[in-house]
C-alpha cells in the first residue's frame, strides 16, 4: 500500500520536508483556498503538484474536491454546479490526479466535543461526547426535537454539564464542533447555524439519497470516461446529527450507494475511524464486502463507550482490529496486482494521531498533528511489512 500524508497546502504549519522525514511517498492535498463548487484551474492543479513533487513526493489523491451545499439539498438550479464539478475533475486528470475523495454529510464535516482530551500516558486526542452535543443541542442550540437522539442518562448530564457553564465552556464547544471543516469552508455561530440547519427542512433521508444518486448520476460518467475513482468518506461520526440525515453511516448505506450507480469509478474511501464509531459495523468484513470499491483507505482507530461517546485511540488501540482489515487490504491488493489492474497499489494514509511531544502547543489542524500521525504511520507500516512476508 502507498504511505501517503494529509497536507493543508502552504495553509499547513507542517512542511513539506518535514514529511518526506515521515517515509510518506504520496501527498493527500486539494485546493483548499477555493471556495466549495468553484473550478479547480488546471494552471493551479499543477502548481501544487509540481511544489509537491519538487520535495520528491506525488500527489496521489485529491481530498476533498467538495460538494457544494446546494447539490447536497437539491436547491437551485445545479447545472453550472455539475459542470464545475466535471471540468475540475477534467482538469485534475489533465495534471496526472486520479482519485478523488468526497464526503456527503450535510452542513457539517467531521464532528468532536473535544480537541483536546488528555490520554492516559500524556497527550491529547479528539474526543466525541454524547452528553455535550446533546448540551449543545437541545441546551445552546434549542433544538428541542434533539430530546428523542439521546438516552435519559444523557440527557440529564448533558443538563448537568450546561447548568454551571460559562460563556467561555460554551464558545470552547461551539468552535471545537465547527472544527472539522479545513481550507474554504463556512464556519457558523449559534444563529448562524439555526439558518443553515432551516435550510435542510424537509430534507429527510429519502431525499438526501435522491440528491445523492443525482450527483452520482451527473459524474460518474464522466469519471469512467477519464479512468478516474471516486470514493466517498464516511460520515463521522456515522449517525443523524443535529437533525440532519446521514445516509453514509452502515454497511446498508453503502451498498445503496454502490448499486445506485453500479461502476468501478464509485468508489469508497474506507474510513476505519469513521466507519469504527457505529456498533453495527463490522470493519474489516465491510472492508472484505466493497473490496473491489475501495480506492482509498484512512487507517485509525477509535474506542467506544456504551453511550455513543467515543475516542480516538493509538493506531494499534481501540475497538477495530487492524491487523485483520490490513490483511483484507492486502488481499485486495494482490487480487488486482494478479489482474495486472494499474490501480492496484491502494494509497492509504494515517488518519488522525494524538498530539504528542513537540506537537503540543504547534498550532496544527486538530487531529493532524506531526509525531502523532507519524507514529501511527510507523505502526501500520510495521503490520503491513509483517502481514506481507507471512
Ligand atoms: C477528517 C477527514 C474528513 C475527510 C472528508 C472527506 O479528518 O477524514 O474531513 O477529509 O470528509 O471529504
Amino acid at each position: 500500500m502507498m504511505e501517503s500524508w494529509r497536507w493543508y497546502g502552504p495553509l499547513d504549519k507542517i512542511t513539506l520536508p518535514e514529511i518526506r522525514q515521515t517515509g510518506a511517498t504520496g501527498i493527500v492535498t486539494a485546493l483548499h483556498e477555493i471556495p466549495y463548487g468553484e473550478v479547480w484551474e488546471q494552471a493551479a492543479i499543477e502548481e501544487r503538484r509540481d511544489m509537491i513533487a519538487a520535495e520528491g513526493m506525488v500527489w496521489n489523491v485529491a481530498e476533498s474536491l467538495p460538494i457544494h451545499e446546494n447539490i447536497k439539498r437539491g436547491e437551485g438550479d445545479l447545472e453550472p454546479l455539475f459542470d464545475n464539478y466535471r471540468t475540475s475533475m477534467e482538469n485534475m486528470a489533465a495534471a496526472g490526479i486520479h482519485t478523488i475523495c468526497y464526503n456527503f454529510m450535510p452542513l457539517l464535516d467531521w464532528t468532536r466535543t473535544d480537541l483536546q482530551s488528555p490520554v492516559k500516558g500524556g497527550g491529547t486526542c479528539l474526543r466525541f461526547e454524547a452528553h455535550r452535543m446533546a448540551a449543545f443541542e437541545i441546551h445552546m442550540l434549542g433544538r428541542d426535537a434533539a430530546r428523542d437522539d439521546y438516552p435519559a442518562d444523557v440527557l440529564e448530564k448533558a443538563a448537568e454539564w450546561f447548568a454551571p457553564s460559562t460563556k467561555a465552556d460554551q464558545d470552547d464547544l461551539l468552535k471545537s464542533i465547527m472544527s472539522g471543516l479545513p481550507g474554504a469552508y463556512d464556519r457558523y455561530d449559534i444563529d448562524g447555524l439555526r439558518t443553515a440547519l432551516a435550510r435542510y427542512d424537509g430534507i429527510g433521508r429519502a431525499e438526501l439519497r435522491e440528491n445523492y444518486r443525482r450527483f452520482l448520476e451527473e459524474v460518474i460518467p464522466t469519471a469512467e470516461r477519464l479512468g478516474m475513482r471516486l470514493c466517498v468518506h464516511p460520515d463521522d461520526p456515522p449517525r443523524d446529527i443535529l437533525g440532519l440525515p446521514r445516509i453514509v453511516s452502515s454497511e446498508d448505506d453503502l451498498a445503496w450507494i454502490m448499486e445506485a450507480v453500479d461502476s468501478v469509478a464509485n468508489g469508497i474511501t474506507l474510513c476505519s475511524g469513521s466507519l469504527g464509531a457505529n456498533p453495527i459495523n463490522d470493519v474489516p468484513a465491510i472492508a472484505k464486502r466493497f473490496a473491489d470499491r475501495i480506492h482509498f483507505v484512512h487507517l485509525r482507530n477509535v474506542r467506544k463507550d456504551a453511550d455513543g461517546s467515543f475516542e480516538e485511540a493509538a493506531h494499534l488501540e481501540g475497538d477495530t482490529d487492524m491487523v485483520a482489515l490490513s490483511r483484507v487490504l492486502l488481499d485486495e491488493q494482490n487480487r488486482r496486482t494478479a489482474e495486472g489492474r494499474a490501480d492496484a497499489i491502494l494509497p492509504f494514509r494515517p488518519d488522525h494521531g494524538h498530539e504528542l511531544l513537540t506537537d503540543i502547543g504547534r498550532g496544527t489542524f486538530p487531529g493532524y498533528p506531526v509525531i502523532g500521525r507519524m507514529r501511527g504511520l510507523a505502526e501500520i507500516r510495521g503490520v503491513l511489512h509483517a502481514l506481507s512476508a507471512g
